[in-house]
């Protein structure tokens, strides 16, 4: 096969993946209820979409919800959660099997995953398994991206939207001047900056890209001083007012698809993460210095 293979396979396929997504959702799930205080928890692109999921369904009135890296969640009994919800395309993340492992019998758990015959199974108490969204290149796109939309589908949105953008967003061309920048700022609002984050993580796994990313608010208090010209910011979701202006002025290119759904305005990034891996020679489906899941020495 050739570099690249997987990574453009799999990033192509979610479209369908995430109708997949939508049907397991509405088939019913042991996701938490309304009402439900809920920890998410996980790790790199994992812990993004945990960010996602806890600003919407927070904001959506549906109960407390706290996203944590697995490795810093905070826990402790009072903060009273009734659920921890786990995600990992992998199921074999040391510090989400260590986390499973602690709360076990304290606090319920679920776990939303790839590869359902894997420890996560074992140490949670109930599991959503989109094993058709697994994926052979280390650098995740269709998992993490399956998981958000099962998520937000099960938060009551019509994520039929963004199915269609998601298409749109594999035809459109990408910018020659997206694969020659220099550097990249990714920015969101709300569930948008765990998209934010995830884009600028996509681009550094499988480019070696200099990007950074922050809530859109957030910008003007100081990383608006790395724009300039042969550099983009890249706004998910809603502008802030004036922003689009101020980065105008630095001369970095501005890029924000307002009407096109977030979530399928990071396919349109993943595909700039390709095509600059391609541009550089790089292969993303074995990214330098990372694997498929961090397994410490102690995985139990
Ligand atoms: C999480 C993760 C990936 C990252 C890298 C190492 O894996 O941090 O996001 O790209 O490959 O693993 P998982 O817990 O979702 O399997």
């Amino acid at each position: 096969m050739s570099e690249t293979a997987h990574m453009e396979r799999e990033l192509s396929s979610q479209p369908q993946s995430w109708r997949s997504a939508v049907r397991l959702a509405a088939a019913g799930t042991p996701l938490p209820e309304a009402g439900r205080r809920v920890a998410v928890v996980g790790c790199g692109t994992s812990w993004f979409m945990a960010q996602a999921y806890a600003a919407l369904r927070e904001r959506a009135g549906l109960g407390v919800t706290d996203a944590f890296a697995a490795s810093e969640a905070l826990l402790g009994a009072e903060r009273e959660y009734d659920v921890v919800l786990a995600i990992t395309r992998s199921g074999t993340t040391t510090e989400v099997l260590r986390l499973l492992e602690a709360v076990r019998g304290r606090i319920p758990t679920v776990t939303v995953l790839g590869d359902p015959d894997t420890p996560a199974t074992e140490l949670s108490d109930e599991t959503v398994a989109l094993p058709f969204a697994d994926e052979l290149s280390v650098v995740q796109t269709r998992f993490a991206t399956s998981a958000l939309a099962l998520l937000r589908s099960h938060l009551g949105e019509d994520v039929s939207g963004a199915v269609c953008d998601a298409e749109e967003a594999l035809s459109v061309p990408v910018r020659q001047e997206w694969v020659e920048a220099e550097q990249f700022s990714f920015l969101g609002t709300g569930w948008t900056v765990g998209l934010a984050h995830e884009a600028a993580l996509k681009m550094r796994e499988a480019s070696q890209s200099w990007t950074e990313s922050y809530p859109a608010m957030e910008y003007r208090h100081g990383p608006i001083s790395i724009a300039a010209p042969g550099r983009v910011t890249w706004l998910f979701g809603p502008s802030p007012e004036g922003l689009e202006e101020e980065v105008a002025r630095t001369g970095a290119v501005f890029v924000h698809h307002e009407r096109r759904d977030p979530l399928a305005e990071l396919v349109l990034v993943q595909r700039v993460a390709l095509e600059r891996a391609r541009s550089r020679g790089l292969d993303p489906d074995a990214p330098r210095s990372l694997t498929r899941s961090v397994m410490l020495d102690d995985t139990p």
